[in-house]
């Protein structure tokens, strides 16, 4: 059904409470989406469940045709699972630290700043996990912990602009309303340096896609920073806290961060040459054909997605002989600065027989996927170049 069987009333706004008290300038069209859905949760079938509690979901990499990942095939990852409603009730965004005047914001109160629309790609730090040798503990997602959207709502920078950014502030500190079921657990709490936060595409995100952010996703509000990995966009925001010095705790001190130079599987790393996670790597995965597929000859259309951190993609190549020749792939469709980039290629002349199909993307650093990928320890940013093993049966 489509928007136009509410056309009257697609254009004014209308205040509703969401996600448990905060109150979001819906258009007509929003509420009508939201009575034909009456108000649930978008089913996240046909994803893969990876844990149950919290749920972890991750999209079947077959989904990445489109350069926007619908908002109930996103993949879904959280340390606790949402907040409970009632932590939600009467919600409001607290800024405060090294800032001018502490402020307390309500969603309509954001909603007054300026509106900005960023595509973005969020992906999992852990992303690939499963590929690493030896076994990494944790998560064990293979290559759908990412997705591409639109995110919609204020830049992060006008809000610390209206608390009036002190001297000393370095960092900020993001904390959401989700807690750990038991007290000893560490809350998730993470900072991104005050430079990446003061960056004009770093959004306090209300909308994802055009709809009101889903609760799994961080309603009423989220962080995107473009570029970085998932980690720092931290969903059910209640916190910004300007400080000296990064987040204290598990999640920030402890979590997140990789070696600065290759180590050995059990060796003991010094907290001194671990850093944190911040921008991505280059990668791209195949979409088309799928792993195990028996294919007809002809031309065999090969897609799929590329993308990188605080970069562009320039190029994408594609082998079908396991890396031994390569040729250049298509980049089509939509471009921005964070969102994925959709290519294809158009492998002719294939004949009968068993073949390994590579991708392999570079970027406007220079950077381009690794055949082989160097082990850390917590398994984060796998981007090796991404294979499918075919049939092709004539
Ligand atoms: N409050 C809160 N925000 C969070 C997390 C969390 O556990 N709590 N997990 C982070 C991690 S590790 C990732 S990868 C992304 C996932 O975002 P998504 O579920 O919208 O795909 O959320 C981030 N934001
Ligand atoms: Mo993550």
């Amino acid at each position: 059904m489509s928007q136009s069987h509410a056309p009257a009333l697609s254009r004014r706004r209308f205040l509703v409470r969401v996600a448990g008290g905060a109150m979001l300038a819906l258009t007509g069209a929003d509420l009508w989406s939201l009575i034909r859905g009456a108000g649930a949760e978008p089913a996240k079938d046909g994803l893969m469940t990876r844990v149950t509690r919290p749920q972890l979901l991750e999209t079947p990499v077959e989904d990445f045709t489109s350069w926007i990942t619908p908002n109930e095939r996103f993949f879904v990852r959280s340390h606790f699972g949402p907040p409970p409603a009632d932590a939600l009730h009467n919600w409001r965004l607290h800024v405060e630290g090294d800032v001018a005047r502490s402020l307390t914001l309500s969603l309509a109160d954001l909603q007054a700043l300026e509106e900005v629309t960023v595509p973005a790609v969020v992906q999992c730090s852990g992303n690939g996990r499963a590929f690493f040798t030896p076994k990494v503990p944790g998560a064990q997602w293979e290559k759908g912990a990412v997705g591409n959207a639109r995110w919609t709502g204020v830049r992060l920078a006008d809000v610390l602009k209206r608390a009036g950014v002190g001297p000393r502030a370095r960092h900020l500190q993001l904390l959401g309303a989700d807690r750990p079921v038991l007290p000893t657990v560490p809350l998730f709490t993470r900072s991104i340096p005050l430079e990446k936060a003061m960056h004009p595409a770093t959004l306090l995100a209300y909308r994802m896609n055009g709809d009101p952010l889903p609760l799994l996703h961080g309603a009423p509000l989220r962080v995107i920073v473009p570029g970085w990995a998932g980690d720092a966009c931290v969903k059910w925001l209640t916190h910004l806290t300007l400080r000296e010095h990064e987040a204290d705790g598990f999640y920030m001190q402890t979590a997140y961060r990789m070696p600065i130079k290759p180590v050995m599987p059990g060796a003991v790393v010094k907290p001194s040459d671990m850093v944190p996670v911040e921008d991505m790597v280059v990668q791209s995965l195949i979409a088309r054909p799928t792993d195990g597929a028996a294919l007809g000859g002809g031309v065999i259309l090969v897609e799929g997605v590329a993308w990188t951190g605080e970069a562009e993609i320039v190029r994408v190549d594609v082998s079908v002989d396991g890396g031994k020749m390569w040729s250049e792939a298509e980049l089509i469709g939509d471009q921005a600065p964070y969102a994925w980039r959709l290519w294809r290629y158009r492998w002719r002349e294939a004949r009968p027989g068993a073949y390994t199909v590579m991708s392999r993307a570079a970027d406007s650093r220079g950077h381009v996927q690794p055949m082989a990928m160097t082990w850390n320890p917590s398994g984060y940013l796998w981007n090796a170049v991404d294979h499918v093993n075919v049939r092709v049966t004539g």
